[in-house]
């Protein structure tokens, strides 16, 4: 899969892009991603991006033209030309679901922003698909879009050291809950012990109690993925005032 990402921040991702599991990715060939500098695509000599809105109001708008060249130039790059994403907190919401159609795609196009956003022409005449991580306003997209790609990239095959680990992951396809607690060396850690059954070496049981723990869980701190009403569409999804989600949940 290639990944190309438009930003005006694009040292922002080296970090990130040079931890070991996705240098070994890049390194293997499974994945490629490349950064561009939308400035570079600026009109004028002080290579402005920016500017005040027409209407008036505070803070400046991501110009049209350098984010429209830059996407038009960056797609006619190779083919095909890529599913174009501009991550914005107006987006579709990011889900497992959607992660799992983005990484069936052979490449991604992912734009991000600065500022209070993008001059409207900039999705009128790109047409592209809008994705948000959450309601929470970031200072751009760069975060967002790390968001998506490390979601994306583990599900492309032979990424992951252990191929099969995310199949049975919370929210893929298939599974709509929460996992059971997870317990490691020692059996006994600031005198809490594992749960007897974890040692048992009974796989039956074993696999029985993580099942009822998960959804014990998921009701408990999730209602509302065991909800189709709510699963259809999340923002249907309310508490009854009062209510706690998860009264095993330590109070900070
Ligand atoms: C902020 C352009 N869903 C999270 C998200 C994504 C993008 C942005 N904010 C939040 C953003 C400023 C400019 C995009």
């Amino acid at each position: 899969m290639r990944i190309d990402v438009l930003t005006l921040f694009p040292e922002i991702f080296s970090g990130y892009l040079g931890q070991s599991l996705l240098s070994k990715a890049i390194a293997r060939g499974l994945i490629e991603v490349r950064l561009h500098d939308i400035r570079r695509w600026s009109h004028d000599k002080h290579q402005k991006v920016d500017d005040r809105p027409y209407g008036g109001g505070p803070g400046m708008v991501l110009k049209a033209e350098p984010v429209v060249e830059c996407v038009e130039a960056v797609r006619a790059e190779a083919s095909p030309a890529g599913c174009l994403i501009v991550l914005s907190p107006q987006g579709e919401r990011l889900t497992q679901q959607v992660v799992e159609e983005l990484a069936a795609e052979p490449r991604l196009v992912l734009v991000c922003g600065r500022y209070e956003g993008f001059d409207q022409r900039v999705f009128d005449l790109l047409r592209p698909r809008e994705i948000s991580i959450g309601d929470y306003v970031l200072n751009g997209g760069e975060v967002a879009a790390m968001a998506v790609i490390d979601a994306v990239i583990r599900l492309v095959p032979d990424v992951l050291g252990d191929e099969q680990s995310h199949v049975q992951d919370s929210f893929s396809s298939g599974n709509r809950g929460l996992e059971a607690a997870q317990y490691t060396r020692p059996r006994e850690y600031r005198g809490l012990t594992v749960p007897e059954v974890l040692l048992s070496g009974d796989h039956a049981a074993i696999a029985q109690w993580r099942q009822l723990e998960g959804l014990r869980k998921t009701q408990q701190r999730r209602a509302d993925l065991n909800d189709d009403s709510v699963a259809a569409n999340p923002s249907a999804a309310t508490l009854e005032p009062g209510t706690e989600r998860d009264t095993n949940l330590p109070k900070h």
